[in-house]
């Protein structure tokens, strides 16, 4: 017998339940802000929906709308149905107090029961669809540091009481070496009641990424479903995700993350069509896929959205494929980039990430992370934000580092630490370039090799610099000479093939050196305009007030200190890719 019969007569019921109360704030959090441009390719084998041109077997049932919570709801409960709720402002200095517990209103969270309601908020087709009744079951695994009682708790629930039992084998709570004394006994005892709840407990603290491989490697279902331990899953959330894995196993599926608000817990429904993706120096954001792109393929609000990248915490993947791809880098350390590195793993060696509007799960998005970092949290994200580049980005790397990241180059070898072993599994797994990443996967996204390039025009002597014969001088401008092309790269190197113009550190003469990344001298400062130095090279490492200036004669090229008038100063590129 299917699950479905025996809950069949309780679906009214709480379906009529939850519209007692459907107020929505259209959220603005992660909003998309950038101007909505080309088209997604699609793969072969599928139409623009991202629907399988072919059919799996037959044996399918609509998707279990229904949450499975059998208690009576207590429906005068603060937050109940997802409202949101005001705190009286006697209550403020407890709210003040309990704030950085979680970075959240955990004071208000206690009051709201741990199996609240909250509403509906597929797209109406969605309880409508269909899926495979022989769907792969799944391990939810949550890992946590420090997590807040209350919200622990209603994840937990939220999962039991919202997903048709015999497709959730267990629930693995990863305990990344939490502080907290009510995580210890009394979470056990509470989760005892609860057979599928497994506990596993880490001996030191090892961060978000290797915690979730270690609940990954007890895991006994088909497919893994890593959730953040502050999420509500949302009514029908995991059916949509096994069917997607189910109808293509290398297919990584990931739910709408509605909003729970940080200050009075209210569940808020975000924007349809929205998609993930990344802005350099792999800067993780949302934005709405383009208008003419919906519309050329038909899309309607239920149809799944093809992600350049994922945010990380929520997502379902079949346990071999996961294993396959080599997981995660287990050198990337407590938080962060490790959504990066799966995304372009996915992508690059076959596989497709993909965001489910059909299922949908809250998360409270917090400020802060209320957890300390073992380490500086700046320097543990930028380290291993450069793991990842160094091992997926090929020569789009320099674009990495040219946004604020050259201090990582200074010191990079032992600073982010071996990485022979994924460089292999790349190698090994025959993984596609990144430059086919962007062409195929997220072609609106901007990523010029150079930041300017052409000849190098001086503004007050009204000619070009030229390279020949190892020796830098001045011609009449001219496109046609090879010796006139310089490119001014991410590294700021002002470069004509291996050699780079160079100040002297003696007298400010300048001279030419073999370009070296490593090398801080080398980099020149230039902002082609809205700035007080604009065209200015700027020799920042060996003065922050010394630039690149060419004598009245034209005779020579020295560094002198900068003065924004100067003309013999302003350098001009043929064109600029970026600013
Ligand atoms: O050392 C740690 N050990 C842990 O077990 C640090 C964290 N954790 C746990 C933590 O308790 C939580 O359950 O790991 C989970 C994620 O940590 P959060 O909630 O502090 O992360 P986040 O929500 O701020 O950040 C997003 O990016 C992270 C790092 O790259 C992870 O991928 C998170 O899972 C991810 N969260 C989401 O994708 C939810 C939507 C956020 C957006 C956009
Ligand atoms: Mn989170």
């Amino acid at each position: 017998t299917h699950p479905n019969t025996d809950v069949k007569g309780k679906e009214v019921d709480i379906k009529k339940e939850e519209k007692q109360v459907r107020k929505f704030v259209k959220s603005d959090v992660n909003a998309a802000k950038q101007p909505p441009k080309p088209t997604i390719k699609l793969p072969a084998g599928e139409d623009a929906k991202g629907n399988l041109t072919a059919v799996r077997k037959p044996g399918v049932h609509k998707v279990l709308s229904l949450d499975l919570t059998h208690a009576p709801r207590d429906v005068n409960a603060v937050g109940q149905f997802g409202q949101a709720v005001i705190v009286g402002s006697d209550e403020d200095v407890e709210v003040k107090r309990r704030w950085d517990e979680g970075h959240f209103n955990v004071y208000l969270s206690e009051k709201i029961p741990v199996d609240r309601a909250i509403p509906d908020t597929r797209p109406e087709m969605c309880a409508q669809n269909v899926v495979h009744d022989d769907l792969p079951s799944t391990s939810v695994i949550f890992c946590f540091v420090d997590e807040v009682w209350s919200t622990l708790l209603r994840s937990v629930h939220s999962v039991l009481n919202r997903s048709p039992p015999h497709l959730l084998k267990e629930i693995i709570l990863v305990d990344d070496f939490s502080t907290k004394d009510y995580l210890k006994e009394q979470l056990d005892t509470y989760m005892s009641q609860f057979p599928k709840v497994r506990i596993i407990r880490l001996k030191e603290r090892q961060g978000l990424i290797r915690a979730r491989l270690a609940g990954a490697a007890s895991a006994k279902g088909e497919v893994l479903t890593f959730l953040d331990s502050h999420v509500e899953c949302n009514i029908g959330w995991l059916e949509p995700l096994l069917e997607r894995v189910y109808m293509d196993r290398k297919k990584v599926p990931c739910p709408v993350i509605e909003v729970i608000s940080d200050k009075d817990m209210s569940y808020m429904l975000v924007d349809n069509f929205q998609r993930g993706i990344f802005k350099w120096p792999l800067v993780f954001g949302w934005s709405a896929l383009p208008d003419e792109y919906i519309k050329k393929n038909n899309m309607t609000i239920a149809d799944p959205i093809r992600c350049p990248v994922m945010a990380g915490g929520l997502f379902s993947i079949d346990k071999k494929y996961f294993y396959e791809l080599g997981a995660y880098d287990p050198g990337l350390d407590v938080w962060g980039g490790e959504n990066m590195e799966i995304s372009f793993k996915i992508w690059m060696c076959g596989g497709e990430i993909e965001i489910i509007p059909c299922s949908r799960v809250g998360h409270i998005f917090r400020g802060q992370n209320p957890y300390k970092f073992p380490k500086d949290r700046q320097k543990t994200v930028e380290r291993n934000l450069a793991r990842v580049a160094e091992v997926w980005l090929d020569e789009y790397k320099d674009l990495f580092y040219g946004h604020g990241y050259h201090h990582l180059l200074d010191k990079k070898v032992t600073y982010i630490g071996n990485l022979t072993e994924q460089i292999d599994l790349r190698n090994r797994l025959k993984c596609k370039s990144f430059k086919w990443y962007l062409e195929n996967v997220y072609p609106d996204m901007v990523a010029p090799l150079v930041k300017a390039e052409g000849l190098v025009f001086n503004r007050g002597l009204r000619k070009c610099l030229s390279l020949q014969k190892n020796t830098l001088s001045f011609e009449i401008c001219d496109l046609s000479k090879q010796s006139q092309h310089f490119n001014y790269t991410w590294m700021r190197h002002v470069r004509q093939q291996d050699l780079c113009v160079s100040p002297l550190a003696k007298d400010s003469g300048i001279t030419l050196q073999l370009c070296d990344n490593a090398k801080a001298e080398l980099r020149w400062f230039h902002k082609s305009s809205n700035s007080a130095l604009a065209e200015h090279l700027m020799a920042e490492f060996v003065s922050r007030h010394m630039c690149l200036e060419a004598g009245p004669q034209g005779d020579t090229l020295r560094l002198g200190p900068c003065e924004p008038s100067n003309a013999f100063q302003k350098w001009q590129f043929t064109h600029y890719h970026s600013q």
